[in-house]
Parts: structure tokens; C-alpha cells; sequence
């Protein structure tokens, strides 16, 4: 263990997307656990999209950071001192921690990681958040059934990635949404998806949906927003469930862009169209925890990390999800476990 410490802050709110000025690094001392305390040595941080949100000056489901206050999020890490019952040095955690070195935090705000169970970094993705978004997305707003023909945007992504396989799980049709042609084949070759469009290789969305969804869309999963949306929302079927869980493409708009949306399509097709947060099934979230679990390990679930080394890397790694980056989970990788 070193003596100093180094933690990002925002240092201003962006506009638009974010520049890597937004971020400042500082060195500090490692802090000193109080009593009930933990010292959480920083082993992986997730970077993920909602904290686009945070950066802005305004109330939402999460509190937006101030100017100078530290960014967090998702750590996996390591014990390195405690003054709590449940924990002792070399245990693996996870909690909402700093974007830092090392992290002094409550011991009853953070959760064991068992390193036998899966791969450590997994508890921030595919049994981690963004899974759990998946799963309650995918299985209690959307609400698949065989046959379905089910469309899920930001197919190649944490979220995603994992949406769609859980679909694909309930004998449903699954048609992703990508833009790559490396990340329309990780679809298709690796997960299982019935088909993939890439996005950035057309101007004409509703084509590619009639070529790659010939008989409409039963289900949409929605991780991004915008054009992507309007062009399923005007394939929707007859009784359609749409899940809006993300809206990517919108987090770096000033004003959300507003004009004729296919709203009349609900009438015609009497779809259901619902929001959700993640949160609203933290109840159930240890059972979700352990299926996702055993799907991981009997191969059912596939996942994949994009790994980006360096905590000073983690702005860079936090931009690039704006710009697709990411193949699966976007993680930071801070440090290496000891012993
Ligand atoms: P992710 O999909 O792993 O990463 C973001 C991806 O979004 C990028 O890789 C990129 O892939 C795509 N993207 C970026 N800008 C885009 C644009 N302008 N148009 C279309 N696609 C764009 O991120 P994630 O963590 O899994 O999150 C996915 C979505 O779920 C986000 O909208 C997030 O806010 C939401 N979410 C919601 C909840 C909830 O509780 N409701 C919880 C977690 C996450 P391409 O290369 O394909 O463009
Ligand atoms: C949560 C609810 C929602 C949460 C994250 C989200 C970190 C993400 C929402 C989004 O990306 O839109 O409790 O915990």
C-alpha cells in the first residue's frame, strides 16, 4: 500500500458531450477508516451512462454531482483495513465508491464479491447493475413470449448484450441493434441473436428492420432513444410491449429534439410502452444475482468486458461510451488483487 491516493472530481458541468476537462485528478492521503469503516482498495470502476446525468444541474432519479464533488460509481475492490465485523483485509467488495485509489467507506454499504463464484470484475456487469437491468427489464416490463419477434437497441452493450440473450432464453426471435460491424457479429456469431443491424452503415432504418424483422416487432428494448426509436416504433405489432430503459442518444442534447414522433402507431397497435429503473426491483435483486449466476456459469449467458487500464484512463473510457467504444461492459481496471 502506497501513502498517497488519487481521486477524480468534476470539475465543471459539460455541454454536450463530455471533454476530458471535465474531470480533474487530485493526489491525496489514503484516508483513515473510522469506526464501522472499511479501506477499499480500487481493483475495477464502471463507468456507465447514467452518470452523464449526474453531470448535469438537475434533479432526477440520481442527484447531481456539484462542481468539485467526486465522481462514483460501481468499484469492485479489496479490503485493505477494517473496522467492521463482516469484512477483513484481502476480502473482494463492491459498493458505490469513489472513482479513486482507495475509498474509506460504511461498512454496511458494501457487499461481498465471491471470487469462486465468477470472474471478480462480473459485479459490475453481466451479475452486476447493468444484468439486473437486463433481466427485470427484459422478463417484467417487456414480458417476452415464444415467437416473439423482440428488438433491443444498444445491443452490443452491458445492458444489452444481456437483454437480448434472456429474450433469446424465452424462444423469442431476436433482431440487436448495433453500430458496428464488429459488434453486429459479436451478436450474432457469439450471443445467439437472429439477426443484427448495423446502424452506422445505413441511412434507412425502417428498410433494415423490414429486411432483418419481416414480421414487425412483438417487443423493443430500448437503450437509446431517438431515430433508432422512431423507426421500431412505426414496426410495432398489434399488443407490442416496448421497455424504455435508456436513451443514450439523447444525454449530450441541450434540449431533446421534438417533432412528429410515431405516437399514432400506439393507437393503431394498442402497445404498452414503460419506463423502469433498475432500483424499483432492488427487493429482488439477490435472486436475479444468483440466476444470472448460474446461467453465466453453465454457458447459457455470454458476456463480454471492454477493459481499459488506468485509473488517470477513466474519463477516456466514460467518453468512449458515447461513441461506442464499448463492446459489452466498460470497466476501468485500477488494480491487481494481492497475495
Ligand atoms: P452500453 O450499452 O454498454 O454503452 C453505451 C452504448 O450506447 C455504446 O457502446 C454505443 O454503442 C451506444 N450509443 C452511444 N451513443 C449512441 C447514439 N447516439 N445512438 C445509438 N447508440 C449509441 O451502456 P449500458 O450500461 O449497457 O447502458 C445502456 C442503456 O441502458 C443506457 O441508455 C443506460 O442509461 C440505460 N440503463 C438504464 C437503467 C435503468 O434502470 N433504466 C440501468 C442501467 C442502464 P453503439 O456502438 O451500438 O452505438
Ligand atoms: C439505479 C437506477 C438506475 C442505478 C442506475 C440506474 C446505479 C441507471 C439508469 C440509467 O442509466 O438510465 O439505482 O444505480
Amino acid at each position: 500500500m502506497t501513502d498517497t491516493n488519487r481521486r477524480f472530481l468534476l470539475s465543471k458541468r459539460p455541454e454536450g458531450k463530455p471533454e476530458p476537462d471535465a474531470f480533474e485528478l487530485v493526489e491525496t492521503d489514503v484516508p483513515e477508516p473510522g469506526p464501522g469503516e472499511v479501506l477499499v482498495r480500487t481493483l475495477y470502476l464502471s463507468v456507465d451512462p447514467y452518470m452523464r446525468g449526474r453531470m448535469r444541474d438537475r434533479e432526477s432519479y440520481a442527484e447531481p454531482w456539484a462542481v468539485g464533488d467526486p465522481l462514483r460509481g460501481g468499484v469492485v475492490g479489496e479490503v485493505e483495513a477494517s473496522n467492521h465485523g463482516d469484512f477483513e483485509p484481502g476480502d473482494v467488495v463492491v459498493g458505490n465508491l469513489e472513482w479513486a485509489d482507495y475509498a474509506a467507506v460504511d461498512g454496511d454499504d458494501l457487499r461481498s464479491v465471491d471470487p469462486d463464484l465468477a470472474p471478480i470484475s462480473t459485479a459490475l456487469g453481466v451479475l452486476g447493475m447493468p444484468g439486473r437491468t437486463a433481466y427485470f427489464g427484459m422478463l417484467e416490463v417487456a414480458h417476452p413470449r415464444p415467437g416473439d419477434t423482440v428488438v433491443v437497441s444498444g445491443a452490443a452493450g452491458a445492458v444489452g448484450s444481456v437483454a437480448g440473450q434472456i429474450a433469446r432464453m424465452g424462444d423469442c426471435r431476436v433482431v440487436g441493434i448495433a453500430g458496428s460491424d464488429e459488434k453486429t457479429s459479436f451478436l450474432t456469431d457469439e450471443l445467439g441473436f437472429d439477426g443484427a443491424i448495423n446502424y452506422a452503415a445505413t441511412d434507412d432504418y425502417r428498410a433494415a428492420l423490414d429486411e432483418a424483422a419481416p414480421d414487425g416487432v412483438d417487443v423493443y428494448f430500448d437503450n437509446v432513444g431517438g431515430e433508432i426509436t422512431d423507426a421500431v416504433f412505426s414496426r410495432l405489432n398489434v399488443d407490442a410491449r416496448v421497455a424504455v430503459c435508456g436513451q443514450i442518444a439523447l444525454y449530450n442534447e441541450k434540449s431533446v429534439p421534438t417533432g412528429p414522433r410515431k405516437l399514432g402507431t400506439l393507437i393503431e397497435t394498442r402497445a404498452r410502452v414503460r419506463g423502469f429503473l433498475v432500483s424499483d426491483f432492488a427487493a429482488r435483486f439477490d435472486r436475479a444475482t444468483e440466476r444470472l449466476g448460474r446461467w453465466v456459469r453453465s454457458g447459457d449467458l455470454r458476456y463480454r468486458e471492454t477493459v481499459t487500464e488506468g485509473l488517470e484512463n477513466a474519463p477516456e473510457a466514460f467518453i468512449g461510451l458515447f461513441e461506442g467504444e464499448n463492446v459489452g461492459k466498460q470497466l476501468v481496471k485500477v488494480g491487481d488483487r494481492s497475495g
